[in-house]
């Protein structure tokens, strides 16, 4: 980005052309040469750590080449690019999807089988890059795909955790928590040590006036932090295409050390010094769907946002275009509320610094922002106390005054008769101590705001911005279902069954355009297809099964039906309801004849996902299924009839294992709390079927694929305020399935009783919030047709091929076409080939 070549001077020569590795032989010399030199050892002790390393180290200098070219070409080119602002960014690993991108998996497998090593044992060699809790990081890295596989030019922003979300261990059936440093050896990542940001904290206000009697505003003294710049290649699928995430890494101002402190005896002081600025980017708040008003979490947030703002200003302003270009060269699109102080941050900058009108800048900053709203969960709408931001961050308090003031005025113009409509729709709340709401200032300060399935994007209408519709119109809301990125979550994950599409399709052009998959229709009814399906299907389970042998030390039958939940513990997402529905086909089992048992249909219950550390239902959630294993696993009379599996440390790198070896996956939430859910999406594109609730994306996968090829049950999110209002003011009863279920937990039968007290009390006593008792009967009677429709295979099969031929709407490609085209309003530049 730094020294353009003059005109005239070509951009690349042609040695810098990246080549790909013609034979296994080249791809050898590469990664040998790197294991012998990057990593100075010799081939002689060369293991499988050593061996990844070389192969990584191959493919980066493949990348790096694209890389270099694409931002030049974007530099260029000078378009509209668009800035994707996550807290989370949550990208698995890097090597496979980096082969598979540049067509050279192949190769890499011979060359490294030539020098003794399995691809599978190197692949798993590398670490998570684990920077998110679920579904809202992940779905930022399914874009990132998918804006580098569609060649926008799109630059991700988030922060370097050293720690990324926790490693899971479970002892004695309870989570333990392990720190994940993951920062050992990663070669996906460059620090930019040119690129630093001075970040300001805390400090004061100063009014002033210049001599031409212009008012001034300036924030002095506090505190500074630095943000270092790391940079991670985002390689497009089959394209030169590679984008940049960069991620900051925060650092002590003043360098090592404090001199002036060092020198005058206070040595202590200043390492301290040096250790608080590092913490602001030390750890990931492992908490999925909830916010708890943690000083550090805000510092995080703004540290993130003024070293993109900063970054993302300085690009601007090297195209020296005037101020009011800004809106047609930059889009930035904030993944929730995480990054809402960018709103007042570039207002700050444009009043304050850059000396703009604050009229003039306002409009520039609400054209350039599009704001994403992933939840609607009361516990995970953030708002921050007005005394904590005065202390921490004066001005943007103040420029958030303004902006507030300048709407109500707006909001009291335009409806003077609504008394109560200021202090609904302020983005101040008059509480003791005040709050700053910041989804209303996200939407206030945005162009447009969208909801992430169509039912949660209705709703966010409907009940938390109500008001605003009225207000703004309902043009400003819209609706951008999620996706998931075919390459990893199909390709990369389940290479049999791409290679069996592609073989039907002819090509793997579905990769790109998810859309052709509906041509598998075709052969839905072809024999040969449908048996590699299935033992491909059956392959899967095999190797899932593999798994849970050397993990859990539990066999499980791969002909078994394989019924997986598998997504962050919480209680709306109801893992409670699937562990007492299994619950209850034990006691049902225990009750039948050697006769009947021999008619049912055995099954493998799954479960996996972490418990944030502080929430305790969650956790006792998982003590539970892990008691329930206990019993049912050794249970004699049992047998092969129910096994019952908790999986450690789910995931990305074991979501590829877990998803394409699913019968059945449970997506089994409250009716109107999940937004969307994105795993749904990848077990279906895997051959899967689900149950679930009609809630989120299930509403639309059922839309896409048909009524008779998914299993929903329970109540409508319509319903759910009146059953809530019933259970807190009229006597109900206990759904008497669910009550043996609690009597048989009550008695001991899963161990300590009082360990799960809380939770039943919870349905009995406090309500059931989340509805659990109302939706049992229902979902017991679903299961058990589901039993009936997988012991007919052929029926079976059908389903699977059938649904998977109509999942091409749910590609993460077709969601960033609709931001690009709806909210961001730019255009894919494909990077030059050498001699343009
Ligand atoms: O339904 C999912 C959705 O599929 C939703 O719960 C999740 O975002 C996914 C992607 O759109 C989500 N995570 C959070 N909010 N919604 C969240 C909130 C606070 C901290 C961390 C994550």
């Amino acid at each position: 980005e730094h020294c353009r070549p003059a005109a005239g001077v070509p951009v690349l020569t042609a040695s810098q052309t990246p080549k790909p590795f013609s034979t296994p032989e080249d791809f050898e010399k590469e990664a040998v040469r790197h294991i012998e030199t990057t990593l100075a050892r010799s081939l002689y002790n060369c293991d499988e750590g050593a061996a990844y390393a070389g192969t990584a180290l191959a493919f980066r200098d493949r990348l790096v080449l694209d890389w270099n070219k694409t931002q030049q070409t974007q530099t260029f080119a000078d378009q509209k690019r668009v800035y994707y602002l996550s807290l989370e960014f949550l990208m698995g690993r890097a090597l496979d999807n980096a082969m598979l991108n540049v067509e050279q998996k192949d190769v890499a497998a011979k060359g490294l089988s030539d020098l003794g090593f399995r691809m599978e044992d190197i692949i798993s060699q590398e670490h998570d890059a684990a920077l998110g809790n679920g579904g809202l990081g992940r779905l930022a890295a399914c874009f990132l795909d998918s804006l580098a596989s569609l060649n926008y030019p799109a630059w991700g922003y988030g922060l370097r955790y050293r720690y990324g979300i926790f490693k899971q261990e479970i002892v004695d059936g309870y989570q333990v928590e392990v720190p994940d440093y993951w920062l050992d050896f990663n070669p996906w990542e460059f620090q930019r040590h040119d690129i630093n940001v001075d970040v300001q904290f805390y400090g004061s206000i100063n009014h002033w006036q210049d001599d031409e009697g212009k008012q001034h505003v300036s924030w002095e003294g506090g505190e500074i932090v630095k943000a270092v710049a790391f940079d991670v290649p985002i390689p497009g699928y089959k394209t030169p295409t590679c984008n940049n995430l960069r991620l900051w890494g925060s650092k002590a101002a003043s360098g090592e050390f404090d001199f002036q402190k060092f020198n005058s005896g206070e040595y202590e002081s200043s390492v301290a010094d040096q250790q608080r600025a590092e913490t602001i980017s030390a750890v990931l708040y492992p908490n999925d769907n909830l916010e708890r008003g943690k000083e550090l979490r805000l510092k995080q947030q703004y540290f993130w946002c003024a070293a993109s703002l900063y970054d993302i200003v300085r690009r601007f302003k090297k195209t020296k275009r005037a101020w009011k270009d800004f809106p047609n060269q930059v889009a930035i699109q904030l993944n929730d509320t995480h990054p809402t102080l960018a709103i007042p941050e570039l207002q700050r900058i444009l009043v304050d610094i850059e000396g703009l009108e604050w009229d003039d800048a306002w409009s520039i900053v609400s054209k350039t922002f599009g704001y994403t709203n992933h939840t609607v969960l009361p516990e995970a709408l953030e708002k921050w106390s007005v005394p904590l931001m005065q202390h921490l961050l004066p001005r943007h308090l103040q420029i958030i005054y303004e902006i507030n003031f300048q709407f109500l005025q707006f909001v009291e113009r335009n409806f003077p008769k609504e008394r109560d409509i200021l202090g609904r729709v302020s983005i101040i709340e008059e509480s003791q101590p005040k709050m700053v709401r910041m989804a209303y200032l996200a939407l206030i300060g945005s162009h447009k705001v969208n909801g992430v399935a169509e039912l949660h994007s209705d709703l966010i209408k409907t009940t938390i911005f109500k008001d605003f519709v009225k207000i703004f119109g309902p043009d400003k809301f819209t609706n951008v279902t999620n996706g998931i990125t075919p390459r990893r979550w199909l390709h990369q994950a389940n290479p049999r069954l791409s290679e069996l599409i592609a073989s039907k399709l002819g090509g793997f052009g579905f990769l790109k355009d998810l859309t052709l998959l509906s041509k598998l229709e075709e052969f839905v009814d072809d024999k040969e297809f449908r048996k590699e399906f299935r033992e491909i299907k059956y392959a899967n389970k095999v190797r899932l099964a593999k798994h849970i042998q050397e993990h859990n030390e539990v066999t499980v039958n791969p002909a078994a039906l394989f019924d997986i939940q598998v997504k962050r513990m919480h209680e709306y997402k109801r893992q409670q309801l699937n562990i007492f529905g299994v619950i209850h086909r034990y006691l049902e089992i225990k009750k039948m004849s050697a006769e009947d048992r021999k008619k049912l249909a055995p099954r493998v219950s799954i479960f996996g996902g972490k418990a944030a550390p502080g929430y305790w239902m969650a956790k006792t959630i998982i003590h539970l299924i892990n008691q329930v294993g206990k019993v049912v696993n050794n249970d004699k009379d049992v047998g092969d009839l129910l096994k019952v599996i908790f999986l450690e440390d789910y995931n990305v790198s074991k979501a590829e294992i877990i998803c394409p070896a699913s019968d059945i996956s449970e997506h089994i939430s409250t009716a109107g709390t999940e937004a969307s859910g994105t795993s749904n999406m990848k077990f279906v594109l895997n051959g899967g079927l689900i149950i679930g609730t009609c809630d989120g994306a299930n509403i639309e996968i059922t839309r896409e694929i048909g009524e008779q090829n998914i299993f929903l049950f329970g109540n409508l999110a319509e319903d759910v305020e009146d059953l809530r209002h019933a259970h807190l003011y009229e006597k109900y009863e206990l759904d008497p399935q669910l009550s043996a279920v609690f009597d048989s937990i009550s008695s001991g039968t899963f161990g300590d009783k009082e360990s799960f007290s809380a939770l039943l009390n919870g349905i009995i006593e406090h309500g059931d919030y989340y509805l659990v008792s109302d939706d049992f009967a229902s979902y017991v009677d679903t299961q058990t047709l589901i039993d009936e429709s997988f012991k007919n295979t052929e029926e079976w099969t059908t389903k699977m091929i059938t649904s998977v031929a109509r999942m091409g709407f749910f590609s993460s490609d077709r969601c960033i076409d609709e931001y690009a085209e709806a909210i961001w309003n730019v255009e894919p530049l494909v990077p030059k080939s050498d001699g343009e």
